[in-house]
């Protein structure tokens, strides 16, 4: 079974990259980002509790996040793996995933980050807000969000690199490119 944790800034490419693991190896993909915005979009008491922190660029708490992915492995007990995109996102959350798994007798296989610079994440998320309308997509909210990554995500690397789970690429490229580079480190785990 391959738990793959997809890692980067935002824009680095892990909801396009998790698009194409999908379908190369059949996985269930998380992603909280994708599901608090189907919360937004459903108008849930949820989705209107969590707007403004997500228009805001803030992290909505551990615990809304947690909930969200404990009820999707709840739901797919029978997964060949999971592809866990942008989450966690704080060391609690890497703990509470830990637990998660645990308590299935499951483990995560590796972390794969995405190594992006600062300007060219920012330039991917204004072209994607012109296109999309995202409304977290506009450059003021960009930069905080990749401030917020910094101060609060970034650690959780620090976390898998302490199990030996850690695997770096460059995520500049063709999508193609950058799928090879994620394959070459999956081999090591199939
Ligand atoms: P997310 O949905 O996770 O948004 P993101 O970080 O922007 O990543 P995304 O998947 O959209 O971007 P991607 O790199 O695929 O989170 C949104 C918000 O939800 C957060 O700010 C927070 O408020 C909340 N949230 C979510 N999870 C949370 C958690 N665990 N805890 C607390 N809060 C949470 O793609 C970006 C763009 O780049 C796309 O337009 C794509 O087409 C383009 N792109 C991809 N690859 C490219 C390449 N190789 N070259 C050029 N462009 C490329």
């Amino acid at each position: 079974m391959l738990n793959i944790v997809l890692f980067g800034p935002p824009g680095a490419g892990k909801g396009t990259q998790s698009n194409i693991l999908i379908e190369r190896h059949g996985l269930v993909h998380l992603s909280t980002g994708d599901m608090l915005r189907a919360e937004l979009a459903s108008g849930s008491d949820l989705g209107k509790r969590v707007k403004a922190i997500m228009d805001a660029g803030k992290l909505v708490s551990d615990e809304i996040v947690i909930e969200l992915i404990d009820k999707r492995l709840t739901a797919n007990p029978d997964a060949n793996g999971f592809i866990f995109d942008g989450f966690p996102r704080t060391i609690a959350q890497a703990e509470a995933l830990d637990r998660l798994l645990t308590s299935r007798s499951l483990a995560i296989s590796c972390m794969v980050r995405l190594k992006v610079p600062d300007e060219e994440l920012v330039n991917r998320l204004v072209l994607r807000g012109k296109e999309s309308g995202r409304s977290d997509d506009t450059e003021t909210v960009i930069r905080n969000r990749i401030s917020v990554y910094s101060e609060q995500t970034l650690p959780v690397a620090d976390y898998y690199k302490k199990q030996n789970k850690l695997n770096e690429i460059l995520g500049v490229g063709t999508v193609e490119e950058i799928a090879s580079r994620v394959s070459e480190v999956l081999k090591a785990y199939a």
